[in-house]
């Protein structure tokens, strides 16, 4: 198992880590204080929740989403909607500059066509953690998960 730090160069380096995995050091650390000031603005209006578990558990990790869909979970499932459950209105658009960063990271790795539809926004505070698992709940495997990290050094596994 690799274990790599996400902030250890800034310099946009590929490490291909898996057979379609990918890290691109320090990527977004140059607009990093701009696309949090945009998730800011989208988790005034759909705030961050802790979400129950298909099992009944309280997640640790508190959430929010942007764009066409959002991830949920309570005990009838994992899923996507396009109305966030607590305000009942679509999720907030998903910020520009985070859609093109997104779409720019994809494509620095051979998913040229990407284009996100939906942004799953986790915050954890200290003490909480999201254990080790698989997505499977999207549609269409041929098409990529980006994920950004910000804030403190964590070890990623
Ligand atoms: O927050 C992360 O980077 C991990 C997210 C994740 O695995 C998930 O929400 O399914």
């Amino acid at each position: 198992m690799a274990s790599l730090d996400l902030f250890a160069s800034e310099n946009h380096e590929v490490t291909q880590f898996s057979e379609q995995a990918y890290l691109l050091h320090g990527y977004v650390a140059p607009q990093a204080d701009t696309i949090l000031s945009h998730l800011r603005g989208v988790i005034k209006q759909s705030p961050l929740r802790q979400f129950v578990t298909p099992g009944g558990g309280k997640m640790s990790v508190r959430t929010s989403s942007c764009g066409y869909f959002g991830w949920i979970t309570d005990k009838k499932g994992y899923r996507y909607t396009d109305t966030d459950p607590i305000t009942e209105k679509p999720w907030p658009p998903m910020p520009e500059t985070l859609k093109t960063l997104a779409e720019q990271a994809a494509a620095k790795c051979g998913f040229e066509s990407f284009s996100p539809n939906a942004c799953l926004i986790n915050v954890y505070h200290p003490g909480a953690a999201m254990g080790l698992h698989q997505d499977k709940d999207e549609s269409d495997f041929s098409q990529p998960i980006v994920s950004f990290s910000f804030g403190l050094p964590v070890t990623f596994l």
